[in-house]
């Protein structure tokens, strides 16, 4: 494939707790199309991409939770949109919930995927870091349970060839973490691809809530400068289960600046052409990272956790 084309944040706005997947499926199957006929070769769909952001509620019933989890990818549900995408030769990067049965013990995973224009599953990433709280916590207005109801990913953050490049991936509450790109950055990520939601009331420090759209754009343009890669940044938006989610689904390039943004907290495709060569800008000048940086001096950076 080669270096420059178009690609596009596929922004999706709310799902509702009793949509069905193969609605918001379908939804994604349109964004695919809309792409398709305006020249995109490459999509980006949001983090828990199939449902409504289900850890907003507190459930003990092991039976009501793995609802929400995929046990295959793809499946049934998910299959009109590989098939769309191999006919159309779109690639898509989609987050689920993953339930899987590794060494014997039954693991959940908040996770993403890369899917190539033949519709074949060629990178996969599991969240990380994961925000929220590990137990019910009844006084905030809506629960944030990631904690709870996700392990930890247990991939690290690879960097796969795929879209005619190194291309990396991440979910939501990692790009707030510089080291979640500076890894992927050394292992060379040209495209960092990631989705999110996120609420825009943050219940433990309320007062931040207007700083909600600022904090969201500076963390990737600024990982994005860093690195020198492309980052797309793709939202679920809009007022889901009365829980505002923020938008601002974009494009950045290397340089840091953002070339497409969502004008809406709907399903919108947010369209721009990237050239992977344009990483060179940074990564051959004041990034370049074999000459300028100081590893011996970051040493604290990768201390064990106390
Ligand atoms: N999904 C996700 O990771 N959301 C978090 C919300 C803030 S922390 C409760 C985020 O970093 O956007």
């Amino acid at each position: 494939m080669k270096r420059e084309y178009m690609a596009a944040a596929a922004q999706l706005g709310p799902i509702a707790k009793d949509e069905p997947r193969s609605s918001a499926v379908s939804r994604m199957v349109s964004l695919l199309h809309e792409a398709k006929a305006r020249g995109v070769e490459v999509v980006v769909f949001p983090e828990l991409a199939l449902t409504t952001f289900f850890p907003r509620w507190y459930t003990e019933d092991d039976a009501e939770l793995d609802a929400w989890f995929e046990t295959q990818m793809p499946n049934a549900d998910v299959q009109p949109l590989f098939d769309a995408a191999a006919k159309l030769n779109v690639g898509f990067y989609l987050g689920y919930a993953e339930l899987v049965v590794q060494n014997g013990k039954k693991q959940r995973f908040n996770t993403s995927i890369i899917v190539d224009g033949s519709g074949k599953i060629v990178g996969k990433y599991r969240k990380i870091h994961l925000p929220g709280h590990f137990e019910h916590e009844p006084w905030r207005p809506f629960q944030h349970l990631e904690k709870c109801y996700f392990e930890k990913g247990d991939l690290g953050f690879p960097v796969f060839d795929a879209f005619g490049g190194k291309v990396g991936m991440c979910i939501c509450n990692d790009r707030r973490w510089p080291e979640t790109f500076r890894v992927m950055g050394l292992r060379g990520a040209e495209l960092v691809m990631l989705g999110y939601n996120t609420p825009r009331h943050y219940p433990l420090a309320p007062e931040h809530d207007h700083l909600q759209d600022f904090h969201n754009h500076l963390c990737m343009q600024a990982s994005a400068y860093a690195n020198g890669c492309w980052v797309i940044g793709t939202a679920k938006a809009g007022l889901e289960e009365n829980c505002d989610l923020i938008g601002g689904s974009c494009i950045i390039a290397p340089t840091g600046e953002i070339v497409a943004k969502a004008q809406s907290v709907d399903d919108e495709l947010v369209i721009a052409k990237i050239n992977l060569d344009r990483c060179k800008e940074l990564r051959e000048n004041v990034f370049n990272f074999s000459l300028h940086r100081q590893p011996n001096e970051y040493t604290d950076i990768c201390a064990p956790k106390d």
